[in-house]
């Protein structure tokens, strides 16, 4: 596991947002641990972040122009990631434009929906966790309205789950349906590989490593 990876997996458990015991996700499956990107709640907390977004990206090669974070949570991830960018030695020359939605129009001021620079070029989207891909598709379609190009989805973690009902689960997760469906790479900070390599390198946290493969086993690709 590179060290950036084993690095997020380490700041998610310190500042609480990874968490093990019993949750039940958006698909209705009870999972053996969560990340709340909503609990890097403080300014140290979401500046740390966003530099492991920066990061991961230029790590990916991946080309682009611009970020748009769909609301609500990608607000401040665009933002911050955006910050994060205009101060990383890489890329110290480029001054990383970002936009977000509302998720209602305005009918005064300046109205419409979009807030930020204007959507152009090659544009990454931002988000914390794909579960069904649901948001992806509105911020895919919201990019391709403005005449601008998605060029890839930027996450802070891939559960790496199969899509689907549980009676019918795809071969494929739902971070590679996204992928296969828009035609565009979905990179992530880190997944449930990096989760489970942490988790057999930390005797503390043993307990959890049986319930988690076994989730992995039934759900996972
Ligand atoms: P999609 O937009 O359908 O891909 O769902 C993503 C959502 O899954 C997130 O916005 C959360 O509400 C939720 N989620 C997490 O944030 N973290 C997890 O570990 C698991 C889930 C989930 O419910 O699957």
């Amino acid at each position: 596991m590179s060290s950036q990876r084993h690095e997020f997996v380490r700041f998610a458990l310190e500042q609480g947002v990874l968490r093990f015991g019993e949750f039940k996700v958006k698909s209705g499956r009870i999972s053996p641990y969560f990340f709340n990107a909503g609990l890097f709640n403080s300014g140290a907390s979401v500046g740390a972040l966003a530099q492991f977004y920066a990061q991961a990206l230029i790590d990916s090669g991946v080309e682009f122009d611009m970020l748009f974070g769909p609301a609500y949570k990608g607000i401040p991830l665009s933002t911050a990631t955006a910050i994060a960018l205009a101060q990383h030695p890489d890329l110290a020359k480029d001054d990383v434009p970002f936009a977000f939605n509302r998720k209602e129009a305005k009918a005064h001021g300046e109205g419409g929906t979009l807030v930020g620079a204007p959507l152009q070029g090659k544009v990454i989207i931002i988000d914390d966790v794909i579960t069904a891909g649901t948001s992806v598709r509105e911020s895919v379609e919201i990019i391709r309205a403005a005449g601008a190009e998605p060029a890839g989805v930027l996450i802070a973690l891939d559960r790496m789950e199969r899509a689907g009902a549980d009676d019918q689960l795809s071969a494929l997760s739902a971070v590679q349906e996204v992928s296969n469906t828009y035609n565009m790479p979905v990179i992530s900070i880190a997944s449930l590989n990096d989760i489970m390599a942490y988790l057999a390198d930390n005797s503390e946290l043993a307990a959890h490593q049986q319930s988690v493969a076994a989730y992995r086993h039934q759900y996972g690709i």
